[in-house]
């Protein structure tokens, strides 16, 4: 089997205005799409972050990949990390994000493609390639922000009228805890979710404790509950929030920066800390190790390097006695579904896995939205991803992405457009 076609197609798609520690988001998100096609007719998918410095990265590769075995996955690796063709950016600007490593993040984009494809040609769904399934369904958690009036792309800042329950709890601002827990409600009736993570790091830190304090009182103390507030918050500050949240929290995710901070905080709460800000990467681990900077990582395979090194990650979490959960961004449903196959091989992922997917409404895979049941989505049994690409769907949005002129992520940009003067900061409080 050789692969002989390989595409890269950056799309953008309508992204509510919500709110983090990094600003506003735009009225689109960028994503970028990968196809494989082989000698036999067999094809490939997966989605990555977006934007030029993404896909220049993933053309940069496009000698390495043409022309190879879709099963010689090492090799692939091995080339691509060795490269040294990356252009070494990351996805957005003035982020923790630009502490990512792109070879990962290019050689995870194709490895999902690959196994998509291999899973395809033998008939075996992704999960099966990565050990098989130790669970048929995987929990996700409701993912609540903070965030101005409107639903984002071509309904700008406005609201539809028309929109009913979640659509139009989508549309409407949420600056305040009470509007919170309107927001949780809803997207508690429309999916079935189980926990809610709150996206701090945005209001004064006494509004966000409240706000998880209204959350507890509205759901119940056993709903477990989490709070990312993206490293906003001093060390003072983050264990004063830590002292109000005692017993609230099933985990306190990156309350503040690096993973001196992080040991620091961690030392002095019983709150387990989480992090997908300080330790991102494989290099990173030792040193997270030593100081105990977090409990639990938020592993995410788009910037791990992809399904296998997010299984391997899972194996030293378990060694290390490490907590795993699973991050995400702005995303549609191929990566939705490459999460569940990993989330289905992951026998000690413990906690219901992070998603923004309720907060887009477009789709890029035949058939539209996947659903949640429950707040769980099954593990497919259909051969690959089990998820198909809709090319109008695809042409449609990457017009879109050459229209919106959006070409990275720029949060803090968008935050000066409602906010004049505003900078990103940190720690803020
Ligand atoms: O979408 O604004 C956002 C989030 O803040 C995202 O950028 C983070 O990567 O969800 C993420 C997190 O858990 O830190
Ligand atoms: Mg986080």
């Amino acid at each position: 089997m050789k692969i002989i076609d390989y595409r890269v197609t950056p799309i953008a798609f309508a992204d509510p205005p919500l709110r983090s520690a990094f600003g506003l988001h735009a009225p689109y998100a960028l994503r970028t799409i990968i196809e494989l096609v082989s000698d036999d007719g067999v094809s490939g998918i997966s989605e990555t972050h977006g934007g030029a410095a993404v896909v220049a990265d993933l053309e940069a590769v496009r000698d390495l990949v043409v022309g190879r075995d879709p099963f010689q996955l090492a090799q692939l690796e091995h080339s691509i990390l060795s490269s040294g063709t990356s252009l070494g950016r990351g996805a957005g600007k003035a982020l923790w994000e630009g502490k990512l490593q792109s070879p990962p993040r290019t050689f995870g984009a194709i490895e999902v493609a690959c196994l998509d494809m291999i899973g395809k040609a033998l008939g075996r769904p992704v999960c099966d390639l990565l050990g098989g399934r130790v669970r048929d369904h995987v929990h996700f958690s409701a993912y609540l922000f903070y965030k101005h009036a409107g639903a984002g792309g071509s309904l700008g800042f406005d609201t539809d009228p028309l929109a009913t329950g979640w659509a139009l709890a989508r549309q409407q601002a949420a600056l305040d805890g009470e509007a919170l827990v309107r927001q949780a409600r809803t997207m508690v009736d429309a999916f079935g979710f189980g926990s809610f993570k709150l996206k701090g790091g945005v209001l004064p830190p006494p509004v966000e404790v409240q706000t998880m304090k209204l959350l507890a009182a509205a759901f119940g103390t056993e709903m477990p509950l989490r709070i990312d507030p993206n490293a906003a918050w001093s060390i003072p500050t983050s264990l004063h929030c830590a002292r109000e949240l005692e017993g609230l929290l099933e985990y306190y995710e990156d309350p503040t920066g690096g993973q001196a901070g992080m040991a620091e905080v961690a030392q002095e709460t019983r709150l387990p800390l989480a992090t997908n800000m300080c330790i991102v990467s494989f290099g990173d681990l030792p040193e997270g190790i030593r100081l105990g900077s977090a409990r639990i990582i938020l592993g995410d395979h788009h910037f791990w390097g992809g399904l296998r090194a997010s299984i391997e990650l899972a194996r030293i979490c378990r060694i290390w006695g490490l907590g795993l959960s699973m991050h995400s961004n702005s995303h549609l449903g191929i990566s939705l579904a490459a999460m569940t196959h990993l989330a289905a091989a992951v026998p000690n992922l413990a906690y219901a896995c992070d998603t923004h997917y309720p907060w887009q409404a477009e789709e890029v895979i035949v058939g539209g939205k996947l659903h949640f049941e429950d707040g769980m989505l099954p593990v497919s049994n259909e051969p690959g991803l089990g998820v198909t690409l809709d090319h109008a769907e695809l042409a449609r949005m990457h017009a879109q992405y050459l229209a919106c002129g959006l070409t990275y992520r720029d949060d803090e940009l968008e935050m000066q457009k409602v906010e004049p003067g505003w900078k990103y900061v940190q720690p803020r409080w």
